[in-house]
């Protein structure tokens, strides 16, 4: 039986001719990844085709933002040499030579991949039915924790051999997917703790200490680079005059002062490459107990001056830091809040700046 990384290997070599496309959603959680490439491979086990793609659909650089991927592929000994991201093929010509896709983890096309619709031909997701693609084969789409226990039960349905790499994918998966089994995270079913029972043993790893690692390094940030924390996980708005955007941070101001000591031209390049007006960072973190901080950056004076004054009256409890060593006003505006109200997250933060920007 081929490894999954010689299959990988195999099948990333003959990309260009690929006749079957695996796709996850467009968040490319470790879902949707590990269960393309666990799909991808058992198909390839069934037919013996070097024709089936697995495909990241992200670029090849945001892959390690994905800190808990990172961890389970490695784990699973996945060198990312051998995976395919976005990126790294002409999606387009594939589609247009005729390929057809399986959508994994979601089972409408993302908007901007569309004009596929006609290319897909089944669809194994755990997501709300949105009623496509009846004609699917296979068409599996039931609400379970993981789409990785729906991958896990076609293997075990095709009666082929689950390998330590597969059990460790798919286990770490339902894992993160089910916050390690709790009955009361709403997502556990039947099917979810059927299929683990089968995976489990066959899984080198302790399940509680799997998921705590996994669970860790999901909150790890401590190599990305301060760009890297700053388009993670980010959100751009456009009201009348200001583009601004929001960045959500896992770190507090202190920790990520620490790691960079300049994070003003941090800031001042990645506002200038969005052509930003306004950059906010809403850094939110557990010290004691859930808190917040936040970071408000512009290049031009006035409208960081009037946004932070305005900020003040907002019920956020905003606390001026001393980070007197960022500040160096040539290249643009910046100042660090303490925020009291740690309750207030980016969705409601948004519509009281959409609020003022459009005044
Ligand atoms: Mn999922």
């Amino acid at each position: 039986m081929i490894s999954v990384q010689a299959y990988l290997a195999r099948v990333k070599a003959n990309r260009n001719n690929a006749t079957l496309v695996i796709l996850g959603n467009e968040a490319a959680d470790l879902d949707s990844m590990a269960a393309s490439i666990a799909y991808g491979y058992l198909l390839n086990l069934q037919s013996g085709s070097n024709a089936v793609l697995p495909v990241m659909p992200i670029p090849r650089a945001d892959f390690k933002l994905r800190t808990e991927a990172v961890f389970v592929f490695r784990e699973a000994g996945i060198a990312l040499d051998d995976v395919v991201f976005f990126d790294d093929i002409e999606f387009d010509k594939i589609m247009a030579a005729g390929a057809g896709l399986i959508l994994l983890d979601h089972n409408k096309l993302a908007h901007t991949l569309e004009q596929y619709n006609s290319n897909v031909l089944g669809v194994i997701d755990h997501h709300r039915d949105e009623g496509l693609y009846k004609y699917g084969d296979p068409r599996i789409i039931r609400k379970v924790g993981s789409t990785a226990s729906l991958v896990g039960v076609e293997f075990q349905k095709a009666g082929v051999e689950i390998s330590k790499e597969i059990a460790i994918l798919l286990c770490g998966t339902i894992l993160l997917d089910t916050v390690n089994l709790d009955p009361n995270c709403g997502r556990l079913t039947e099917t979810d703790l059927a299929i683990v029972e089968v995976l489990f043993p066959l899984c080198p790893l302790a399940r509680q200490d799997f998921f705590d690692t996994i669970q860790r390094e999901k909150f790890n940030v401590s190599g990305l680079s301060t760009a890297d924390l700053l388009r993670k996980d980010y959100k751009e708005f456009q009201s009348k005059k200001i583009r601004y955007g929001i960045s959500s941070i896992h770190l507090s101001v202190k920790q990520w002062e620490e790691m960079d000591k300049d994070l003003l031209s941090g800031f001042v390049k990645y506002a200038t490459a969005r052509k930003l007006d306004v950059l906010l960072s809403m850094n939110a973190f557990v010290e004691h107990c859930f808190s917040r901080d936040l970071i408000v950056f512009s290049r031009i004076k006035e409208v960081h001056d009037n946004l932070c004054m305005h900020l003040q009256t907002l019920s956020l409890d905003l606390l001026a830091c001393d980070f007197t060593e960022q500040l160096q006003e040539d290249k643009g505006f910046i100042c660090f809040y303490h925020q009291g109200h740690s309750c207030v997250s980016r969705k409601m933060l948004q519509p009281l700046l959409a609020l003022y920007f459009n005044k």
